[in-house]
């Protein structure tokens, strides 16, 4: 993992829609400060200006000033701007904005304690049937070995791969508890549900090796429920999905090797 891309502040922005989210974010955090830091003195000011001194005692009736009465107003006022004004825009324009299936890569992701399942769909595009009553260690999302769209699907564990420049979007489940799908450089957070199919998308605009965390306490092994994000480029993207898809004709491949040593077997036995 590129351990450069993660620093103290927020990690690079590698995705389309991410620029407006730091956005929204730098506009919140230096809001946040500035009333923190005008709070604290208004705060300070008042612990010396009302305090106990000679001659003096201190005093706890509330103030009525017409100058604090402004500032509050004019606080809500940019707290409903920076609510409605900022931040459901950002959302709207995100949520309402699905990329078009037919142009995007489509990844379904079955997340378990503790890991994360990825399902491609393949060359053909179609995802093999899945039962939940075929999973096991070694077929953890079910896959049903006789359907035949489910032939050249790739199921990886904790290893992601995606096309840089593309749009993904990704049908995430769970298979027993709440967990959340968040890769912070793509600027993606999502629960993942059990019993719910919930589409999250992004697009990402640069190659990497990057980590996608569980960010939701999800019991004893949370910690270490996280994936490799590999953003490659569309050939290496391309060599990946060939690599790894299972060969095309496994059954009768498997079956044609056999056949020429089969008759050699029982012919000496039958001398
Ligand atoms: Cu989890």
């Amino acid at each position: 993992m590129d351990e450069t891309k993660y620093g103290w502040w927020l990690p690079v922005d590698v995705s389309v829609h991410g620029a407006r989210i730091d956005q929204l974010i730098s506009v919140v955090h230096w809001f946040m400060l500035l009333l923190f830091v005008g709070w604290g003195a208004f705060f300070v000011y008042c612990l010396i200006k009302f305090r106990a001194r000679d001659g003096h005692q201190a005093t706890y009736n509330p103030v009525k000033g017409i100058f604090t009465k402004y500032i509050e107003v004019a606080v809500v006022v940019i707290e409903v701007f920076v609510l409605f004004g900022l931040s459901t825009p950002v959302w709207f324009a995100y949520k309402n904005h699905p990329p078009a299936e037919k142009d995007a890569v489509t990844i379904k992701l079955v997340a378990e304690q503790f890991a994360w399942n990825f399902h491609y769909s393949g060359k053909d595009g179609k995802f093999g049937r899945t039962d939940s009553s075929l999973m096991s260690g070694d077929n953890p999302l079910g896959l049903d070995p006789d359907s035949p769209e489910g032939k050249d699907d790739i199921v990886t564990v904790n290893q992601m791969h995606i096309p840089v420049h593309k749009p993904v979007i990704i049908q995430i489940t769970s298979k027993d508890v709440i967990h959340s799908f968040n890769i912070p450089v793509l600027r993606v957070k999502q629960d993942t549900i059990p019993g719910q199919r919930i589409p999250i998308w992004f697009e990402a605009t640069q190659t990497g090796h990057f980590e996608l965390a569980c960010a939701q306490l999800c019991g004893l092994g949370h910690y270490r429920m996280r994936a490799d994000v590999f953003i490659d480029s569309p050939e290496d993207y391309a060599k990946w999905e060939a690599d790894n898809t299972p060969p095309p004709a496994e059954a009768p491949a498997a079956e044609a090797p056999p056949a020429p040593e089969a008759p050699a077997v029982p012919a000496p036995e039958a001398k």
